[in-house]
């Protein structure tokens, strides 16, 4: 049983047949949103993130490369890895579906949906596509003006007839549907919910869970013959992250997990199959999966296999980490599709972060640096226009608890940036500078009111921007431990002395041509 305090989010194991490309630097940055988000809530939370190295799609790749599948999930796997490190995703345990511990899991799993009577063996025929590592209905394809067979995301099928062992999917037809009747939030946002309803209603076939044309997988307990199909393999990699099958491991009291992240092109395989194996294996199912949408470079659908893929190490060199994040997790609603392109980064980048939270840090602790001895100034009582822009700034983290528990961490910084907007009005408004020679009390005040909202502001973009939140903190005194979410109930305390404000946020300046 999971303890009272823990909460634990996972993302997508990315097949490592090519490098990260955007899409996945995306989800590790969403995901790590949520994950800081809890964290600062007192929460102690287990992240798990890695790569899904088995399966038909790498061993093509592999040969294509002259390499062996587990030489190109290594290479590839560290360049995860990197890039999680590179954009500052703070995972508990990156796994690999080729670890032995992993393997060890996978078997168990195997062996209690056999013991319930879940497993037989017969022989398959049908559709399979290579790149969604999926088996699709006849109906489910479509054969376009160029001949090729598809599946419904677009991906070309190939006809599969061999031996294969059965998870009798069937059977759990009526259990999904009250499941999700049940637990209205297991499955979000709701477009994917009412889809996921719909295929089930449409009716469950049995599944084919294994494959006897090539060994690079994990093996069917007592069939060696036989290498388990991939994506029950790639599920159970959330178990095994926390420990599973040794029940007794420090981590499996994180179990069930909180939260799934995943794109929404894999939702059947987390709000079906995954539970259906789960339930049959006697094992408490996931709480919640949430499906985000796709990103778009200008709107151009990319993947590796498509060819267009946007680099995130460039995309962070160029722009910055912080930068990045913000502009994903604020631009696109998550759970939307989004597009991007370099206009709206650079504009995101000078307009919210440089202009309306950088230079309001800049300009109103400079005047503190020069005119208040550099320390937290004292106030007098507090104005009308004061209280209510504390309020706001107070009012913050309820509308941001709220928007996190379902995963709208746009919404949660729309909260945020409303504030840094109202800040700026405010600022602008109460204009301290002039105040310095005609009532230096009320400057003090002003600007104590806006480091003191600057400070709520900083504590709550942490998850996003961690960095730059962090600078934010330094420059206004506050001190480590006083950096999470209980501390928003307190206030800056006057007379602490300053370090010498240093700039957040650059602007974006055009490199020069040649
Ligand atoms: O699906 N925009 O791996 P994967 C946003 N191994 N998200 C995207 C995206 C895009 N353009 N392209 C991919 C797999 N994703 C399996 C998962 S989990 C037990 C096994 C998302 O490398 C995609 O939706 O193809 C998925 O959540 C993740 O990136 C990994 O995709």
């Amino acid at each position: 049983m999971a303890q009272r305090n823990s909460f634990y989010i996972t993302t997508a194991i990315a097949y490592p047949n090519g490098a990260p490309h955007i899409g996945h630097a995306y989800e590790a940055i969403a995901t790590d949103a949520l994950a800081r988000f809890q964290r600062l809530d007192g929460k102690d939370v287990f992240f798990l993130t890695g790569t899904d190295e088995h399966g038909l799609k790498m061993i093509q790749t592999a040969q294509k490369e002259g390499l062996t599948p587990h030489a190109l999930a290594t290479r590839n796997a560290g360049r995860f890895r990197e890039m999680d490190d590179r954009l500052g995703v703070s995972y508990d345990r990156f796994i690999r579906t080729s670890e032995e511990q992993h393997h060890r899991s996978v078997q168990e799993v195997w062996k209690r949906m056999q013991d319930k009577g879940d497993i037989y063996l017969d022989s398959y025929s049908g559709w399979y596509s290579v790149r969604d590592e999926a088996y699709y209905a006849e109906d489910e394809t479509v054969v376009g003006d160029d001949k090729v067979r598809r599946g419904p995301q677009g991906t070309p099928v190939e006809w599969v007839e061999e031996k294969s062992y059965f998870f009798k999917l069937s059977a759990y037809q009526d259990k999904l549907l009250k499941l999700y009747e049940d637990q209205p939030d297991f499955i979000g946002p709701d477009s994917r919910r009412n889809e996921v309803i719909s295929f089930v209603k449409s009716g469950l076939k049995d599944l084919s869970v294994s494959r006897t044309t090539f060994d690079w997988g994990v093996k069917v307990p007592g069939d060696p013959e036989h290498v388990m199909y991939v994506w029950v393999d790639a599920l159970t990699n959330y178990i095994s992250g926390v420990g599973f099958p040794d029940e007794n491991d420090k981590n499996w009291h994180y179990w069930p997990a909180d939260v799934h992240v995943i794109g929404k092109d894999i939702i059947r395989f987390h709000a079906v199959y995954w539970p259906a194996f789960l339930m049959s294996a006697g094992i408490p199912v996931q709480k919640r999966v949430y499906a985000h949408g796709f990103l778009f470079n200008k709107g151009e659908k990319m993947s590796k296999s498509v060819g267009n893929i946007v680099d995130p190490f460039n995309l962070a060199d160029q722009y910055g980490v912080d930068q990045v994040r913000y502009f994903f997790l604020r631009e696109v609603p998550f759970g939307s599709d989004g597009s991007y392109n370099h206009e709206a980064i650079v504009n995101r980048i000078n307009a919210d972060l440089a202009n309306d939270l950088g230079n309001l840090a800049q300009r109103s602790l400079t005047m503190v640096a020069k005119q208040c001895e550099g320390k937290v100034p004292e106030h007098g009582a507090f104005s009308e226009t004061d209280s209510a822009i504390l309020a706001m700034a107070d009012a913050m983290i309820t509308q941001a608890r709220t928007a996190m528990a379902t995963q709208q961490i746009h919404q949660a910084l729309n909260a945020v940036w409303a504030v840094v907007a109202e800040a700026n009005r405010y600022f602008a408004g109460e204009a301290p500078w002039a105040l310095a020679k005609t009532d230096p009390a009320r400057q003090k005040t002003v600007l104590y009111v806006t480091a003191e909202v600057l400070r709520q502001i900083a504590i709550l973009a942490q998850p996003a921007i961690p960095t730059a939140a962090a600078k934010l903190l330094d420059i206004l005194g506050i001190a480590e431990g006083q950096r999470d979410f209980a501390a928003l109930a307190t206030r800056i305390v006057p007379g602490t002395p300053l370090p010498a404000p240093a700039p957040i946020f650059p602007r974006y300046v055009e490199p020069a041509t040649a």
